[in-house]
């Protein structure tokens, strides 16, 4: 099969990365989509204030527009929403947290903007919220009760999941930046916080590969874990180079046998027969010329239909090997990566 791919606006390269400032002129959201539509990406992935530019200073009306707006924009250009998340970590009021701020009125409004992307997710054709837990964990451990923290995460997703009984909610599990110590730092963690909610079949999980390999985790085995709970709601495909700062590489820039597992793992669930997205979350190598805003793109939806290529090669050739035992098994996925076809299968050398 082959997949459905989306894309975020902010994986169009601005010429900035995250260590300086602008070097050019930023394109604003429409005009970002309208660069990555011919591509072959069939949705967007969005955060409320990509939808609708500084949405904590508009009245309900101008949201409302705005967003209907960007729907037909996208109807015209042939494209689906993925999902809406709210940006919780962005406003200053939050850097002690949102849904997890001891202070129970700055909860209150983060529960509030959640809700509103409930709303934002209706008007704009999608039934998926999602929640990166960015600051929902602590860089002074004694600043929160970590106990009650988690209480405060389930409270919050039951909150929306009651408001909206359809909706369904995805947690992106990263274990750290901006914050070291994370409540929800892997798949387990987030696939337990599901268990524990009034739905957890509405509550599932998005695998950011980059985010799994700084947990010093198997992506694929991320992706397979939130598989066999029914609830792997999406993937950001990207890479990482081992505990650095959060790269967001194009993926299978670093290991390509990582890159190869996450595409097989998902090809045998048939991710995506459920209306699944194969989303991307890359970054450009450091400030580019304009010329240069969407390479990693395309590199990295290269890489996933090789990828997938490599996956079914890999099949046939294995069924075609018969027995073997593990060391030649080894070999076989090594030749496969590298091509090196026509020689004797797995280990006869
Ligand atoms: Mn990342």
């Amino acid at each position: 099969m082959s997949f459905h791919y989306s894309v975020g606006p902010w994986n169009v390269h601005d010429g900035t990365d995250m260590f300086g400032g602008a070097t050019r002129d930023v394109l604003d959201v429409k005009e970002t989509i309208r660069h990555v539509a011919p591509l072959g990406f069939q949705a967007i992935q969005f955060h409320d204030d990509d939808l609708v530019p500084d949405i904590q200073e508009k009245s309900h009306g101008e949201i409302l527009a705005e967003t209907r707006r960007m729907r037909a924009f996208l109807d015209d250009l042939g494209l689906k929403a993925e999902f809406v998340a709210p940006r919780l970590w962005a406003p200053p009021e939050f850097r002690n947290g949102a849904l997890t701020n001891p202070d129970a009125a700055l909860r209150g409004k983060a529960i509030e903007r959640s809700r509103r992307c409930l709303e934002l997710a209706r008007e704009m054709g999608c039934d998926l919220v999602g929640f990166w837990f960015a600051r929902e964990g602590t860089v002074v451990a004694e600043s929160k009760d970590p106990v009650a923290s988690v209480g405060y995460l389930v409270e919050a997703l039951n909150t929306l999941l009651e408001e909206d009984r359809e909706i369904r909610l995805f947690i992106e599990p990263k274990p750290n930046e901006p914050i070291d110590r994370s409540f929800a730092p892997t798949m387990g963690h987030a696939m337990a916080l599901s268990s524990l909610t009034v739905a957890p079949q509405r509550v599932g999980g998005l695998v950011e590969s980059a985010h799994a390999i700084l947990a010093g985790l198997d992506p694929a085995l991320e992706m397979a874990f939130a598989l066999a709970h029914g609830r792997l709601f999406g993937v950001h495909l990207n890479d990482q180079n081992s505990l650095r700062y959060d790269q967001d590489k194009a993926f299978g820039a670093e290991n390509l046998r990582q890159a190869f597992n996450q595409v097989r793992v998902l090809h045998h669930a048939g991710f995506g027969s459920r209306g699944e997205y194969v989303g991307l979350d890359v970054k450009a190598l450091g400030p580019q010329p304009a010329s240069n805003r969407l390479q990693h793109l395309r590199n990295s939806l290269r890489m996933v239909r090789i990828m997938e290529r490599k996956v079914q090669e890999y099949e046939k050739a294995r069924a075609a090997a018969g027995n073997l035992d593990i060391e030649q098994e080894e070999l076989l996925v090594l030749e496969t990566l590298l091509g090196a076809t026509g020689e004797p299968a797995g280990g006869a050398h």
